[in-house]
């Protein structure tokens, strides 16, 4: 067995372990450490909460005023709360608001990139434009001037076009929506009148609609959740992995490993997590420059590790290391080698600083509105990037001192995994084969049926569901059939500990015409091998890079994309984004799997609109299946449904 396919063993080994909490063995070792050093974990306290309340599991539990709770009864009374809400406008109100949820969290993560390249444009400040075939490309989207003008000029009207969007008082829709989303969805959304205007206005107007005594219509509720889930698809997805890759950089294919087994044991070693690069970036440049201040404390050096999606920019653009997704985080710190653990807004749990106080650990927090009280808060701003970072590495050297061999243990598991696949980048690999209709070789293969079609595979882990369990099995299942996989999020961390996302993968997982096509663009791209059967497109905020290929493929077809042969999943689903990210992917007219069963059970009528009717409206659709086989199963006769349409 070669280096890469370790990550097979791994995962044979995870399965045969039979534990229900992960099929990760490294993280099953850590849970068991965790038992002996008497440190709670997620499922300890998942445990203790079961079970669950009914009423929240259906959705049909409300509490928009404070008459309420009112809860209703689906199989008797209550049939209506106090105000005569029944359950399909409960659950529909829920719905939203949980979409809202999510769309706030990423168009104000999309705000703060705005307002860091606002800075670095007028010099004020610690970065610099890295991604100067970005600047071009978005300006040349949004129909900025760039001819004879400098970055940073073509820069400043970005950032201008990007406030007008926020401070839009028109009802003009999103310049950044009309301006990047395909033609025939702009039409489509325009003649629902789900076009967003101003993302903030609608996430006011939201929840405005959803408060007591407002809009009493399920399904006018229904449609502004499509229209909500549009705000995150484009103020927090699109604008935000267009700003990033502008201060950062386009991510381009880069090797590196996963799993907790990247730590080091004679390292100082620091965790990002989170989801901001303007904090894990800085913390990997001041890593680099402080090295021998942590071999003055006699460590060998700094190893730096991502959780979550801090974990995935960093791998993307830096080459740095997984120590693993959502529910690894704590395990992490279990370790008891974990010098420093720096946060910054989205998905760390508030209880990474109890079990950091059963070790050596630090946590920093660095955002003003992401604290934690028993942490060290230490605020990032874009002025002050480079002195904050050098205090937070300083601070990991210095407890370098404090770590206790006694207590550390890093379990042996780490697999080669490759990330950087921005659609740049899959292009690149692509205009090997076909410099001048890049994609034409890759649809080509798609029509012959070496490529059976694509899915899309996003989102979180759940400690409701064995971590990595449905991920993987649906996963393999999919590339047996020769369906190319694309991924971000959790789940591309999931897949990277398995050998999903290293050049063996391809022989390991994908089926024989899949492999071919993997073998013959790695070579011609000079990768000397396959490319990976399962590609790492990034963080949460990256998946526009999925739908910029998505409206690629359908410009090239002349189709939509709600005609193409491709899917997308949410196997493990877990945050308020992963709803709204979903719920723009069915509004792009994409079938999209949600592996965790949401919280609208309780309301046939929401219940059938989005795992049917919204098909009628924009193509895509919902569907919920936590069988794993099953759910690729359904991928695939919607994708063969798909070919059959298309005459291929
Ligand atoms: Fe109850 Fe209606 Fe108030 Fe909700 S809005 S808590 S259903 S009275
Ligand atoms: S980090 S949103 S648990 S993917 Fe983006 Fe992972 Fe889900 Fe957070």
């Amino acid at each position: 067995m070669s280096e890469q396919n370790i990550g097979q063993s791994y995962y044979a080994e995870g399965i045969s372990a039979n534990d229900e909490r992960s099929i990760d063995p490294a993280v099953i070792e850590i849970l068991h450490k965790a038992e002996k050093d008497n440190v709670q974990t997620a499922h300890d306290r998942y445990a203790e909460q079961l079970p669950q309340c009914g009423f929240g599991d259906l959705g049909v539990c409300c509490r928009n005023c404070l008459q309420g709770p009112c809860r209703i009864n689906p199989f008797g009374s209550p049939r209506e709360g106090v105000c005569g809400a029944n359950a399909d406008l409960i659950v529909a109100r829920n719905l939203l608001r949980t979409i809202v949820g999510g769309s706030a969290s990423q168009s104000d993560h999309s705000y703060i990139a705005l307002q860091c390249l606002d800075e670095t444009v007028n010099g004020e400040s610690n970065y610099d434009i890295r991604g100067n075939a970005k600047v071009i490309s978005v300006a040349t989207k949004l129909g900025i001037a760039t001819e004879g003008r400098s970055d940073n000029e073509i820069a400043a009207d970005i950032v201008a076009a990007a406030y007008a969007d926020f401070g839009n008082h028109s009802s003009k829709p999103m310049r950044w929506l009309t301006a990047t989303a395909p033609q025939e969805r702009v039409d489509k959304w325009a003649e629902l009148g789900i076009l967003p205007t101003n993302p903030d206005r609608e996430i006011r107007t939201a929840m405005h609609q959803t408060s007591m005594g407002v809009d009493g219509s399920p399904i006018n509720l229904l449609l502004s959740s499509l229209k909500m889930g549009l705000v995150d698809g484009y103020a927090g997805l699109q604008m935000g992995t267009d700003i990033q890759d502008i201060l950062f950089g386009i991510p381009a294919p880069v090797k590196s490993a996963a799993n907790l087994g990247v730590l080091s044991s004679d390292k100082v070693n620091i965790i990002v997590h989170g989801h901001m690069p303007e904090v894990s970036e800085k913390i990997v440049e001041w890593a680099k420059k402080l090295e021998e201040e942590a071999k003055a404390v006699g460590a060998t050096g700094i190893q730096l590790a991502g959780v979550c999606c801090s974990g995935n920019e960093v791998l993307m653009r830096q080459g740095v290391p997984m120590a693993g997704n959502y529910l690894s985080q704590e395990m992490a710190i279990i370790t008891g080698a974990v010098e420093l653990m720096v946060v910054d807004i989205q998905c760390f749990m508030p209880s990474i600083t109890k079990v950091a106080s059963c070790y050596h650990t630090k946590v920093v927090t660095t955002v003003p509105i992401g604290q934690l009280p028993e942490a060290e808060y230490i605020p990032f701003t874009p002025d002050t990037a480079d002195a904050k970072a050098a205090e937070i590495v300083r601070m990991a050297i210095a407890n370098f001192a404090h770590r206790d061999p006694r207590k550390v243990q890093i379990p042996d598991y780490r697999c080669e995994a490759w990330g950087g696949f921005s659609v740049e980048a899959i292009v690149g690999a692509l205009s090997a084969l076909d410099a001048e209709k890049p994609l034409k070789p890759l649809v080509d293969n798609i029509i012959a049926g070496n490529v059976f079609g694509a899915v899309g595979v996003v989102g979180c882990n759940n400690v409701k569901v064995r971590q990595d369990f449905q991920t993987v099995e649906m996963i393999k299942h999919l590339l047996a059939n020769n369906v190319l996989v694309v991924a971000t999020g959790c789940t591309a961390q999931a897949l990277s500990k398995y050998g999903f996302m290293n050049p063996d993968g391809a022989a390991a997982y994908a089926g024989d015409g899949l492999k071919a096509v993997l073998t013959a663009v790695g070579e011609a791209a000079g990768l000397g091998a396959p490319l990976p059967p399962v590609l790492h497109m990034g963080s949460c905020v990256d998946n526009s890079r999925i739908g910029d290929l998505l409206g690629a493929l359908a410009g090239y077809l002349g189709v939509s994309i709600a005609d193409l042969p491709v899917a997308a999943s949410a196997p493990e689903l877990q945050h308020e984004k992963a709803v709204s990210i979903g719920t723009w992917a069915v509004a792009l007219g994409v079938l999209t799997h949600c592996g965790v069963v949401p919280p609208i059970l309780g309301s046939p009528l929401v219940t059938k609109v989005l795992t049917d009717d919204v098909e009628g409206l924009v193509g895509g659709k919902f569907f919920v299946e936590l069988d794993p086989i099953k759910a690729a199963d359904t991928m695939l006769e919607h994708i063969a449904a798909k070919r059959k349409a298309l005459g291929i």
